[in-house]
């Protein structure tokens, strides 16, 4: 061969060289090691492109109203509506990947006129087929109207595109105390029972917005499901393998199983992994859809006041093993201050009672527990409970879970390391 035994600047070497670098090039551009195992061996994951996402009213605009019902043809009682048919498997009106606006959101008039199917209380049901799914999306908030501008715009169109029969409650938690999202949640997944015998419960970050509407918002059978996997935050990748924050789905028989949520996580941090301990203690496990469909992009925002990082929260994941069964959706104690069927959304207006550990002088112009606002005559408490004096503050303590319904109801139409091995990837099609 003519190269045999030439030294290194030989226009062989360069050669050599030069191949080298082309094999490099190519392999960058079939997306490095990934992309090539991807070429190499064919996967099941299934694949999305994100470069060119839908804006996320598409397909929503050929629904209309409910079709009136039939004049008498002879063949049933005068007035009836034949049955709907079931909702297709899965929604003929999925896109895949959506835009999503993070500025400057719409008015809230204006994403109720761009919504003009859902009724008040932030409710939906397909006008078209008969709805296979019921799921309740509970929202913990406080103090983030643009956040929540943000995710109804998006979440709306999102899941009609789905065909499922839903309701966004949002759980405002009132006053001054430190956020407390676990107990929030709790408070939201009661609230809703109340309303429906819902099959499906999320459990919903007011700052995350999905990015793939084949990202269904129903519940596994079985097990608890976490579906924000992929969030822009973490670089589209799990934090940790049993992150369950974010966005979680459970079905109510999950929920009581796990004796719900802790109430005893005042601050940010670590009740996500409290329930994703709960579910391993239970005797249950994690499910999650496919990567390629979790995508999430959170929306961007400086600290949150009143929701800072809990020192306690170390402390307190030892001991969920020891808690779990007692402290939880057992033990929930909470003041329903209001219920308001907003156009949008359910608002839950509640007090979850005080930080222990809040100290004093926060509030050098407050009292402790805080008087609540006045809440509208017609959302106090339900008929027989009489209206409390304004100037008492309500009884968190003793006003346990069995609360009243509000009259206006009634008139209208980690623990990382063992979690672990617990968290399973679901395989596309098995989870859903
Ligand atoms: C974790 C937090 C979670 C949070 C994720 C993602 C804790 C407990 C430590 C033992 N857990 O670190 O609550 O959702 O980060 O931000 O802080």
């Amino acid at each position: 061969m003519a190269c045999y035994g030439r030294s290194l600047d030989s226009p062989c070497t360069l050669a050599l060289l030069v191949g080298f670098q082309f094999a490099f090039v190519l392999y960058f551009s079939l997306g490095g090691f990934r992309g090539l195992v991807s070429v190499l061996v064919h996967t099941t994951e299934p694949e999305f492109d994100y470069s060119r996402p839908h804006d996320v009213y598409t397909n929503l605009s050929h629904l209309g109203p409910p079709p009136p019902p039939p004049r008498n043809t002879g063949t049933g009682p005068p007035g009836t509506t034949p049955p709907l048919k079931e909702c297709q498997l899965p929604s003929p009106l999925l896109v895949g990947p959506v835009s999503v606006h993070l500025s400057a959101p719409l008015s809230l008039e204006e994403i109720r006129r761009r919504n003009p199917l859902v009724s008040p209380g932030g409710h939906y049901s397909p006008p078209d087929c008969e709805p296979r799914h019921h799921t309740a999306i509970v929202v913990p908030y406080r103090n983030r109207q643009t956040h929540l501008r943000t995710l109804l715009y998006h979440l709306h169109p999102f899941l009609q595109r789905q065909q499922i029969h839903y309701s966004i409650y949002i759980v405002q938690q009132w006053g001054n105390s430190t956020f407390n999202r676990a107990k929030l949640l709790n408070v939201g997944v009661r609230e809703a029972l109340r309303d429906e015998d819902w099959g499906c419960i999320f459990l919903h970050d007011v700052d995350l917005l999905p990015e793939n509407d084949h990202n269904t918002y129903t519940c596994h059978k079985q097990f608890p499901t976490h579906l924000s996997v992929a969030m822009d935050k973490f670089r589209y990748r799990l934090p940790y393998p049993q992150y369950f924050g974010g966005v979680s789905a459970v079905t109510p028989d999950q929920y009581m199983k796990m004796n719900g949520f802790p109430n005893h996580y005042w601050g940010w941090g670590g009740e996500d992994d409290d329930i994703a301990a709960r579910v391993r203690l239970s005797g249950m496990k994690i499910v999650r859809p496919p990567v390629a469909i979790g995508h999430y992009k959170m929306i961007k925002h400086k600290g949150d006041r009143g929701n800072e990082q809990n020192p306690r929260r170390f402390d307190l994941l030892k001991r969920t093993r020891l808690n779990w069964r007692s402290d939880g959706i057992n033990s929930l104690t909470y003041d329903l201050l209001s219920r308001e069927l907003e156009p949008l959304y359910t608002n839950l207006t509640v007090n979850i009672g005080e930080d222990p550990h809040l100290p004093l002088l926060k509030f050098p112009n407050q009292r402790r527990p805080g008087r609540p606002p006045a809440p509208k005559a017609a959302t106090r408490k339900a008929a027989g409970t009489p209206p409390k004096s304004p100037d008492k503050p309500p009884d968190v303590g003793t006003l346990a879970a069995n609360v009243t319904r509000p009259a206006e109801e009634e008139t209208r139409d980690p623990t990382h390391s063992a979690a672990a091995n617990q968290t399973t990837q679901a395989k596309p099609g098995v989870i859903k």
